[in-house]
């Protein structure tokens, strides 16, 4: 809510992914203070219907031709706005009836609707960290430029955002991301050779979808959030650690230039920091579960297996070499993550298409949301020209 006492009105992008139904649910915690004006989704029609009937929205978006037609019939009788393609979502981004754009779209497909966003002018609450990862100079120098703030909804970066509140004016020696390690923390390389798509899937600690819960048992996840948090927090890559803590309660921390170190802790629950960033800089009560330190005897922090585990030094190198290499990394997972939720590839090729696709790379600098657009589609194309590696 603003000093005026105005409803916060918020357009959820990507409403129907595991974090967009986590959204829905604390958004509508608070119908005093929040409004849900749009929700967006890709294809899945039905889900959308359901919560266009649920949460009463004033705008719906759906990307996919096939899907809107669906939507719009099931949607006849409601007094609800819907629109089709993905233009549409830069469209809603800069409607007057809006004032935060919370993107919870996975993969590089939320790049455009945020960079329209914050040249608008909105508030940003930000789930899809692929943007960052992808264009991270670009927005933020367009965010710099506007003058918007980007709030971070990652758990980790909830966290180092929480612990940099008061702390305006003081310098960040480094940033210590937590990391849980995945279903295969502890596994050799051989072990790793047998892994099959249930096993990836199985996440000890969050809820999340298929693709970030893959990129979390590869440690990509963490390579893509070192980016992210070098953006969002102006920080060198070589002042950004990464610990692995299994029981996922700390969810990060800032060290400061006195030595000093704060961190957020919390049950590993992702409404806690959507809720913390759609309501910046409020913290509002919530039924959410309680953290209980008896459930805790020992909370333990050891080093990433980054040899077993090579996703995390490529992200760091391809974030080092700059201009368009995160981008094809970016690319090259989303392509390798696909395939092997297809079953279509080893769980210990993921790495290596990616370093590749690295080594095969043009190394140019992308200027505009287009060109970065441009390599993220060449990277695709020349994977999917030659398809998933035989053995
Ligand atoms: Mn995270």
């Amino acid at each position: 809510m603003d000093q005026q006492g105005h409803k916060r009105r918020i357009a959820l992008l990507g409403s129907t992914g595991s974090m967009g139904l986590q959204a829905l649910d604390v958004i509508a915690r608070y119908p005093d203070l929040l409004q849900l004006e749009v929700i967006a989704a890709n294809s899945s029609a039905d889900l959308l219907i359901q919560q266009a009937r649920t949460f009463k929205p004033n705008i719906v978006v759906v990307v996919q031709e096939e899907a809107y037609l669906k939507v719009k019939e099931a949607l006849i009788d409601e007094d609800i706005k819907i629109f089709c393609g993905e233009q549409s979502l830069c469209d809603v981004c800069e409607m007057e009836c809006v004032d935060m754009v919370l993107s919870c779209i996975v993969g590089v497909a939320g790049l455009r609707p945020i960079y329209h966003a914050i040249d608008c002018g909105k508030l940003i609450a930000l789930a899809n960290k692929e943007t960052l990862v992808v264009a991270g100079e670009l927005i933020t120098r367009k965010a710099k430029e506007r003058n918007i703030a980007i709030y971070p909804v990652d758990s980790e970066h909830s966290a180092i955002f929480q612990s940099l509140v008061g702390e305006h004016f003081n310098p960040i020696e480094k940033l210590i991301i937590t990391a849980s390690g995945g279903p295969f923390r502890g596994w050799t390389k051989e072990q790793l050779q047998n892994v099959t798509l249930a096993d990836a899937l199985k996440h000890p600690n969050w809820n999340m979808g298929p693709k970030v819960t893959i990129d979390s048992s590869t440690l990509m996840n963490k390579g893509l959030e070192v980016i992210e948090a070098k953006w969002l927090f102006n920080v060198d890559l070589d002042r950004i650690e990464v610990v692995v803590h299994p029981q996922s309660i700390v969810h990060s921390l800032v060290q400061f230039k006195d030595g000093s170190i704060k961190a957020q802790l919390g049950c590993p629950d992702m409404r806690l920091p959507i809720q913390y960033a759609i309501t910046y800089p409020l913290r509002l009560e919530n039924e959410l579960p309680r953290l209980d330190f008896a459930d805790y005897p020992a909370l333990t922090f050891e080093k990433p297996d980054r040899e077993t585990f090579p996703c995390l030094n490529i992200a760091y190198e391809a974030s080092r070499q700059g201009g368009c290499m995160p981008c094809v990394m970016n690319a090259a997972n989303e392509i390798a993550v696909q395939w092997f939720l297809q079953e279509r590839i080893r769980y210990v090729d993921i790495p290596h298409i990616i370093e590749n696709a690295l080594q095969h790379a043009d190394p140019v600098k992308p200027q505009t949301v287009d060109e970065y657009l441009a390599v993220d589609q060449e990277t695709k194309a020349r994977l999917l020209k030659f398809g998933p590696p035989r053995h």
